[in-house]
Formats: structure tokens, sequence, C-alpha cells
């Protein structure tokens, strides 16, 4: 990947983000994997950055509401290896090195492999999924992410009859990350899926927002996007991906086992034991909305938890 260029050209310079906020339909699927499958002359790398969007199409996942702008997406974050102020990621992560990087596949799998960026982006197309997200605590954003889907990367390993579970890790480095010498909670970040769950299609392996690579502060070079739950569950600059059978503990339900269960689906009528889920506040909008079950992806994902009683499956 062509990282030397990315590097030195500032975020704010790479993308007609205009075009987004004037006209959200500009851009539907992001084709790049065309170019990365080595249809284009361009190296991934220099096609990301060339910002060469061909074939573009409707993706029936993207919602037509109309996204949270660019200022809030990349100020307002959860990122706690940079700082738990909502302000602390966007300043603290710019020094962040996101490349090289690599993500290990490895656990229950018939082939472990460990992919660099350039392999990632040749397993799919890169497309543009426009999704609502909800944090647990309560305020709600809608996001043009660009990724592959994470089905795509995850049937690269063949994984075994008896994988069940995913467990993701973030990267933990208190080199880079001086805030993770606070034991806020558990490092690395962990977080985990169902394996169902992580082969839905609606879950996303996010490279990019607004047409450009992801800004250090949302998750460089890449995260886990899982639109029917809490935030939370998404973790950012993702270093290992591991299969296992039982299902794994994660940092929340480690630092409060009552307040963040492993499924997190997103549940209007399960409330958090401090405060109500019942309604949220999409960043930008002053009048709170109520909050829709499974984040408004039910039609979609509803059938996972089909016999689950959701209340003790929080
Ligand atoms: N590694 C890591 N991933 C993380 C977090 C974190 O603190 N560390 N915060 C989570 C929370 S609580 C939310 S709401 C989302 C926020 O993503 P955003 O800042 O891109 O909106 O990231 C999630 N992923
Ligand atoms: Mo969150």
């Amino acid at each position: 990947m062509n990282t030397r260029i990315a590097d030195r050209i500032p975020a704010t310079e790479i993308t007609p983000r205009p075009l987004y906020e004037s006209r959200r339909d500009f851009l539907r699927v992001a084709s790049l994997g065309c170019i990365a499958a080595g249809i284009g002359a361009l190296a991934p790398g220099a096609a990301w950055a060339a910002q060469k969007f061909a074939n573009l199409a409707h993706s029936p996942y993207s919602t037509d509401e109309k996204p949270t702008p660019y200022k809030d997406v990349t100020t307002y974050n959860n990122f706690y290896e940079f700082g738990t102020d909502k302000r602390d990621p966007a300043h603290n992560a710019q020094a962040l090195r996101v490349q090289p990087w690599t993500v290990t596949l490895d656990g229950l799998v018939a082939r472990p492999r460990t992919l660099d960026l350039d392999a990632l982006l040749r397993l799919a197309p890169l497309e543009e999924r426009i999704y609502r997200m909800r944090c647990v605590e309560g305020w709600s954003m809608v996001v043009p992410w660009l990724g592959i889907p994470l089905a795509a990367l995850l049937k690269q390993v063949e994984p075994l009859g008896n994988a069940k579970y995913i467990e993701f890790q973030s990267l933990h480095d208190t080199a880079q990350m001086p805030e993770t010498r606070s034991r806020v909670l558990d490092w690395p970040y962990t977080e985990g899926l169902r394996l169902d769950e992580a082969m839905h299609p609606l879950s996303l392996i996010a490279l990019g927002l607004y047409g450009e690579q992801l800004p250090r502060q949302n998750g460089a070079p890449l995260r886990l996007v899982v639109p029917w739950k809490y935030g939370f569950k998404g973790a950012k600059s993702i270093v290992r991906i591991r299969f296992v059978e039982r299902q794994p503990d994660t940092s929340w339900m480690r630092a409060g086992p009552s307040e963040y269960g492993f499924y997190s689906n997103v549940n209007p009528s399960v409330d958090h034991p401090r405060w109500s889920q019942a309604t949220e506040r999409r960043l930008g909008e002053f009048l709170k909305r109520k909050t829709l079950m499974f984040n408004g992806y039910g039609e979609q994902v509803a059938g996972l938890y089909t016999g689950m009683d959701l209340r003790r499956n929080f």
C-alpha cells in the first residue's frame, strides 16, 4: 500500500467531502475493489488515495438518512486507548502508526493467516455502507463507512466446525497509547461476536469513512462495524481475530458485567442499569429520537436471535 502518500496528505484534502454533504446520493458503492483486484493499473493504496470511485451502485444495506457531519463523526469519539474524553482521540490518536499494519486470523481455523492492508483490499470490492450507529451512552450518528464484508475476511481462513465465536483484539501498544497505563479498561480492547453474527452481511470491516481512509480516531486502519449493536462492539485498530469455541469475555463485560452483556444488541426495552435506552440523541439534532429495536435493522437480523430471551442475553 502506498502509505507515504496517504500519510502525507492531510485527511481533509483527500476526499471530495462536500459532495457527500450536498449530494449524498453521489456515492452508493465505491467499487475500488475492481482496481484492488488488479483490473486497474494502480496499486490499491494508490487507487485509494487517488479517489477512483468507479461503477457506483446502490448498496441495499445503506440507509438513506442524512449522514452526520464529518466534523462530528471525527471529533466526538470513544477510543479509550487515547483518553476518555470525547475530544481526546481526535487529538491524541494522530501519532498512531497505521502502516505497515497486519491483522492475524487464528484459533480454530484450517488456514491461519496474517494479512496486510493490500491483501485485505484484494479480498472483496470496497463498498460504501451508510449505517445508523448507536452508542450505549445514548447518542447516535449516521456514518458513510467504506469497507468489506467481515464474512469475506473470515472465509479466508476456513473456520473449523467447533469455531462458534470470534474474538477481536485491538492494538495495545503502551508506547503509542500512553493512556493505557491507566486501567480504565482491561487491555487490549477485546470484543466478540457469535460466528453467525460475524458472517451476517451487515457486519463490516471498515477501512474508511466519507470516501477516505479511516481517520485514526475512528479506528484506522481497520475496525469492526456491527450496526444493530451498541457502538462498543465495533473494536478499533484491530490486530487479531481469533476463532474460539466458547463465548469470549470482552473488555466491557470485565469492566461491568451487570451493565455490558455479550450480545449488546440495541434494544429500547432493555435499559442500561443506570439509564434508559428508549431514546437517543442524534448528533447535530436537538430533539431526541425513539431508539429502534436492533437499531432499525430488525428485519435483517432478528432471525439470529429466535427463541432467545433478549432481556437475559443483553
Ligand atoms: N479499541 C477500541 N475500540 C472502540 C472503543 C475503544 O475505546 N477502544 N470504543 C467503542 C465505543 S464505546 C464506541 S461508541 C465506538 C465509537 O466509534 P467512533 O468514535 O468511530 O464513533 O468505538 C468502539 N470501539
Ligand atoms: Mo459507545
